[in-house]
């Protein structure tokens, strides 16, 4: 039996990897993972129960139907992090503007925290992974006073720490604090997560490639090349590569991190953009990938170098495999696929 290291002992046996106070950290962490419990309970009987199945009736403030597991998330995820000391204030998909909180850790608090509380919202109903993401930053402003905008718009490389809970087959927490990327299964039965993948590292060539193709018509000519590529037969580079697209940028990252691949999400002539929000989708994935071994860009520049300018600004998101987003920005600038 290999030696069973649960995520608390972990955090606290690698805290000196983190730069900053030591407890902070594990305080912090120790919050998303008692949400992360409560919310693979709640998951695991959404079919059963009413108050977690459809939509609400509402929109978030990009136009998109809100259903009832995202505000429950949403809420919940607040209401953890609200109980730490640690968190001055956070940023979601489903509010608006910045939660700044108003009790003594919200002009004390040291950290700031930005989430998307369910990524692939679109397949709760159907029974289909889905997953919780998560930035953290250290607050630039003044602490003893209440934070401000500027705490969230920060690059992705001023991260602190960032990763995802997915709720698959099994439910997981994959997280950096930038140090490698480690993750972490949860065992039901005894209600703890184990370190279940120390160390992940993407393989720097991959076999996947995931994209909602049914957009191929609004994709830039040299992305059509490139998803040309990678269909074309040519056994010494792996090709055709397999096509692979879940709709839950979660699991498809989550797959493509453990098997090689890339996933992609681009700007496209209806949507120039794209669609993925860089503070809490784009740079808590961009920041996880580096962290091991791969690459995440926009197709011009690194994801976690583009400086914020809006809460929910959105990007286009090319990330995985470094030799294959290589290929990518090299038809994106058309070069030659070395
Ligand atoms: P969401 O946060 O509202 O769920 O949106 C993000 C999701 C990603 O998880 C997924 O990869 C993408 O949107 C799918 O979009 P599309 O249906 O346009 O392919
Ligand atoms: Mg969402």
């Amino acid at each position: 039996m290999k030696d069973i290291i649960t995520m608390g002992e972990f955090v606290i046996k690698n805290q000196g990897d983190f730069p900053y106070a030591k407890g902070e950290l594990s305080s912090l962490l120790s919050a998303l993972r008692l949400a992360a419990k409560v919310m693979n309970s709640q998951i695991n009987k959404a079919g059963l129960v009413d108050h977690l199945l459809g939509s609400v009736g509402t929109q978030n403030i990009q136009g998109e139907e809100q259903k009832k597991l995202d505000l429950y998330a949403n809420e919940l995820f607040i209401k953890a992090l609200k109980a730490r000391d640690q968190v001055c204030g956070i940023a979601s998909e489903e509010e608006e503007k910045v939660v700044l909180f108003e009790n003594e850790s919200g002009v004390n608090g040291k950290y700031v925290v930005l989430i998307d509380p369910i990524d692939g919202s679109s397949n709760i109903e159907v029974n289909v992974s889905i997953g919780t993401i998560f930035a953290i930053y250290r607050r630039i402003t003044p602490i003893g006073k209440p934070a401000s905008l500027e705490d969230f718009l920060q690059p992705g490389n001023k991260q602190v720490a960032a990763g995802y809970i997915i709720f698959g087959s099994s439910t997981m927490i994959v997280f950096t604090t930038g140090n490698g990327v480690n993750g972490f299964t949860y065992d039901p039965a005894i209600g703890v997560f184990y370190l279940s993948h120390p160390n992940i590292k993407i393989p720097e060539k991959g076999k996947i490639y995931s994209i909602n193709e049914g957009n191929y018509e609004y994709f830039s000519p040299s992305l059509k090349d490139y998803i040309h590529y990678c269909k074309q037969i040519d056994p010494a580079t792996n090709r055709p590569y397999a096509g692979r697209y879940i709709g839950s940028m979660i699991a498809d990252f989550h797959r493509n991190l453990l098997k090689g691949g890339i996933y992609m999400y681009p700007a496209t002539s209806d949507a120039p953009k794209g669609k993925l929000r860089l503070l809490y989708e784009c740079n808590p994935m961009a920041f996880l990938i580096e962290q091991a071994g791969g690459k995440a860009c926009d197709g011009e520049q690194r994801i976690m170098d583009i400086v914020p300018t809006e809460l929910h600004e959105r990007t286009a998101i090319f990330v995985g495999s470094s030799k294959m987003v290589e290929d990518l920005e090299a038809f994106h600038n058309k070069k030659e696929v070395g």
